[in-house]
């Protein structure tokens, strides 16, 4: 990660940035994702983990797989990956422009193909909390359409963070494709951390490609896990501090506890 999460974390609540002002605001979504009882408040953070392209919908079907409490969203332009993929969503985006054969290394396509589908796109994000976006980088669909998805969660409000993977060294043909597309990525996406594909292997030298990618693929599940932990507990922290504040006396506070969602 070249970014730690507390870095992230500061960026995300300080008082300049959009996802704060939305959280001290009383953030609508998250309003209605609370609860308040007699003596205590119960945040239940909707978390969205849209897997972008090849690398991503295979994460994001980690999480599907673990039961995870997130709501896991899978989007892509090739047809069969997508069929293959584990997902409480799936959004097939442009079987009229790729013929759903994926992008092929084709970002502004990729990019393309989500525009196309912005309304379906935003429709499965509006209601979450906070959303991550995980995308390998140098190929079409993931590198192109991550921006894209990123600018629909700026546009209502959603705190969102993208986690790219960049691709081995020796795929020296897509290193110069990830690279213009973790730029566009970071253009609207401040909170994006990126994830070496090839660090996996100096830890893991005996490993094949594919054990390699699937223990990539394992630590992100953790980091976005940790992160949306860090996440839930800094609006509580600003919600009682706001509790405190307005009641004067810390004997009013409810208590307040994280409480994920937990998917039936
Ligand atoms: N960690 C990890 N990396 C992957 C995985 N699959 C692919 N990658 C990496 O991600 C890069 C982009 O590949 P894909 O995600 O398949 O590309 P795509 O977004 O589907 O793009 P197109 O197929 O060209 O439309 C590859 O060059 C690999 O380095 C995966 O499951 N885990
Ligand atoms: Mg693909």
């Amino acid at each position: 990660m070249e970014k730690s999460f507390g870095e992230a974390m500061g960026r995300c609540l300080s008082t300049s940035s959009p996802e704060t002002n939305a959280l001290k605001n009383g953030d609508a979504q998250m309003e209605a994702n609370t609860r308040e009882t007699d003596t205590s408040v119960t945040i239940e953070p909707r978390v969205a983990v849209v897997g972008l392209g090849g690398a991503g919908c295979n994460v994001a079907s980690v999480f599907y797989n673990e039961l995870a409490p997130v709501d896991a969203i899978a989007i892509n332009t090739d047809k069969k990956a997508l069929d293959e993929t584990s997902a409480d969503k799936k959004i097939y985006i442009c079987k009229a422009v790729t013929k759903g054969e994926g992008t092929r290394g084709d970002a502004r396509l990729g990019s393309r193909c989500a525009k196309v589908h912005e309304d379906a796109i935003e429709k499965a994000l509006v209601g979450h909390d906070i959303v991550f976006l995980i995308a390998g980088l140098g190929g079409g669909t993931g590198t192109g359409a991550a921006s894209v998805v990123a600018e629909i969660c700026n546009r209502n409000g959603i705190p969102v963070f993208a986690v790219a993977i960049n691709p081995f060294s020796f795929e020296t043909g897509r290193i110069p494709v990830a690279r213009h597309g973790l730029r566009m990525i970071r253009a609207v996406c401040p909170n994006t951390f990126t994830v070496e594909n090839d660090k996996i292997l100096g830890l893991m030298p005996d490993a094949t490609i594919d054990e390699a990618m699937r223990a990539v693929n394992l630590s992100i599940t953790s980091f976005v896990r940790k992160t949306a932990d860090e996440f839930a507990s800094k609006i509580e922290k600003e919600m009682s501090s706001e509790k405190q504040t307005s009641s004067g006396r810390i004997g009013d506070m409810p208590e307040i506890q994280a409480m994920p969602r937990i998917k039936t």
